[in-house]
């Protein structure tokens, strides 16, 4: 499974673990009770893995894409990833299939809290809509990711402070 934990208060190097002395792990469950769900697959098999499929039938996640973060291969690699890396949310959810390579997502605690998710190859996570997070590579510095959405995508992040959407009370209420 993937493996969480909550994060320092260091502002070094963001790629760096951030794991507090000892270390504070954060099980599936408590990130399940913030709405963030996790399978594992084989990446391997992607393009014709029958579980993948079920998965996107059952959840109707019609849209996909692939995205591959390399400094030589993403087109404003250092802008791209300094916009990732600011607190935001975004109106639907955000799903991800990690295929190649790892990074980290870092959500918000109900209490505001950093908790750090190391996504290693195989790993899928979707983050509810309303939730503030930001994504980041780690010292590796490459990731290669599928993209999910219900429908057509939409892209749009939305900067922290972002409390007065509808979308980011129905979640803060669902907690
Ligand atoms: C987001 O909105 O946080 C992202 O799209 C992260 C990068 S995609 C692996
Ligand atoms: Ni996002």
């Amino acid at each position: 499974g993937i493996e969480a934990w909550y994060m320092d208060s260091s502002d070094e190097d963001q790629r760096k673990p951030h794991r507090q002395t000892p270390n504070q792990p954060v099980s599936l469950d408590e990130l399940k009770k913030l709405g963030v769900f996790y399978w594992k697959l084989n990446a391997d098999i992607y393009e014709t893995d029958p579980e993948l499929e079920h998965i996107r039938k059952d959840q109707g996640y019609s849209y996909m894409d692939i995205i591959t973060i390399h400094k030589d291969t993403l087109p404003n690699y250092e802008d791209k990833l300094k916009m990732f890396f600011e607190e935001h949310l975004h109106l639907d959810d955000e799903i991800r299939y990690i295929l190649d390579g790892r990074a980290y997502f870092d959500v918000r605690d109900k209490e505001d809290r950093w908790i750090r998710i190391a996504m290693n190859k195989g790993d899928l996570i979707t983050l509810p809509a309303g939730i503030y997070h930001r994504f980041t590579l780690d010292e590796t510095n490459y990731t290669k990711a599928m993209r999910l959405f219900v429908g057509e995508p939409v892209w749009k992040a939305y900067n922290r402070p972002a409390d007065d959407f509808d979308i980011r009370k129905k979640y803060v209420a669902s907690l």
